[in-house]
């Protein structure tokens, strides 16, 4: 299926007047409106091609029909994300999953749907069909040196994938870790990764980075080998400038200060990527700011100062992806959801009055400070994301539009009531 720019006009005339009305009355009380949307434009969040297909739980997983069957069809359904929002031009490949079988075209095809290749995820949570030795005990932290080559020759045949696509990063997540006290020794574990991890990163291009990704706990309960961001930055900066730590909004504890990591990270330089879901208990992976809001938009306050006091590109020189799975909704809906999260969250840090905030900040007036904060995140900035999106020649409304143009009946038609998608 692909999405007509004529059409997308012709949902957006029906609601012109309503949102000229609606966005000319929130901007009249902003100061930096011009300047919001122009980042909001630039603005772009990759999709993983695992979040294309209905995702599950370990007690099952239930069809929405229609899905992606080859990595052919997950570019066309990012393609059609990335029409009608104009910021999902990026997509995160996983391998095995996403093997191509022909480089050149497979990045034509991107290309044709305006989208580009973000950084490359490489897989040894689990074990491929074929594969002569088992990840069961872990990859790179395993006590046998043969499973863990294993594991290093898998990430330097990612990168070579990367490098066909064009992509310039990698993202390594490791499962490793123990289930039970007594399983490891925690600092051979960790030397194991680490050298694992160097022998990767040597084979790293010049221009590439690699993302050090942590999570606390699952699959494995007693600990993790990268379980949380200090481990990550331990690894990051004993590899070098090429490595820096990747966070995962489900991957702490609960209730961590994820705000305040960002922060630091960002200070240290070491801040490399993100991955937006939300949760209510663990790794949920539920819709960007569905659960939590306001910790949404205090962490993009904090990547945004942390990457204004750097002078960095918000668009481009931190890596951006939505990590979630679904269980309930159609994908398709939950990932235009998860944009808008991170565009309403993105717009309100960028409302935050900064000057006054350090005013306040310096005189120790506490009540002063939170009302600044609370008064961006209070804003109503819904039409400002709109108008961003409406002049980049998207959907005014983008889940209004893709159920208008009943795009899940029409992926349905094509590729059957039963397809699954290729993932987990
Ligand atoms: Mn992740």
């Amino acid at each position: 299926m692909q999405i007509e720019q004529s059409r997308i006009d012709e949902l957006n005339a029906q609601l012109a007047a309503g949102h000229k009305r609606n966005f000319e009355f929130h901007a009249a009380s902003l100061t930096n409106v011009e300047a919001v949307m122009d980042k909001l434009i630039a603005f772009q969040v990759a999709i993983p091609s695992w979040a294309l297909g209905a995702g599950g739980t370990r007690f099952g997983r239930f069809s929405i029909g229609g899905e992606p069957g080859n990595l052919e069809e997950k570019i066309e359904d990012v393609g059609l994300l990335h029409k009608l929002n104009q910021s999902s031009g990026a997509i995160s490949l996983h391998i095995p999953w996403d093997i191509p079988s022909d480089a050149a075209k497979i990045k034509a095809l991107a290309a044709h749907h305006g989208l580009v290749f973000d950084a490359m995820n490489s897989n040894t949570f689990q074990d491929q069909p074929g594969q002569k030795l088992s990840y069961k005990y872990g990859s790179l932290q395993n006590v046998d040196k043969g499973i863990r080559q294993q594991a290093v020759d898998h990430n330097l045949e990612v990168i070579k994938y990367g490098k066909e696509l064009g992509s310039n990063s990698l993202t390594v997540w490791l499962s490793d870790g123990s289930s039970f006290p007594g399983q490891l020794n925690f600092r051979k574990a960790f030397q194991n990764t680490l050298e694992g991890l160097q022998d990767i990163y040597a084979g790293l291009p010049e221009d590439w980075k690699v993302f050090v990704e942590y999570k606390a706990f699952e699959p494995n309960f007693y600990s993790m080998s990268v379980g949380d961001w200090g481990q990550s930055l331990l690894y990051a900066s004993k590899l070098g400038p090429k490595a820096y730590t990747l966070v995962d909004l489900g991957h702490h504890l609960p209730n961590a200060n994820i705000e305040q990591i960002v922060s630091l990270l960002l200070m240290e330089k070491k801040l490399g990527g993100f991955h937006f879901n939300d949760s209510k208990y663990g790794d949920d992976d539920l819709t960007v700011g569905s659960m939590r809001p306001y910790q949404l938009f205090l962490i993009f306050r904090e990547l945004v100062e942390g990457m204004d006091a750097r002078g960095m590109n918000h668009a481009k020189d931190l890596g951006w992806m939505i990590d979630a799975s679904h269980n309930i909704k159609d994908p398709l809906e939950d990932l235009l959801q998860s944009v808008e999260a991170i565009q309403i969250a993105y717009a309100q840090a960028l409302l935050v009055d900064d000057k006054a905030l350090d005013e306040a900040r310096e005189s120790n007036d506490v009540v002063r400070a939170q009302e600044i904060l609370q008064q961006a995140f209070r804003t109503d900035v819904r039409s400002v994301v709109a108008e961003a999106r409406r002049r980049s020649g998207a959907a005014i409304d983008p889940l209004g539009a893709y159920r208008a143009m009943k795009v899940r009946d029409t992926l349905i038609g094509e590729r059957g009531a039963v397809s699954k998608a290729t993932g987990l």
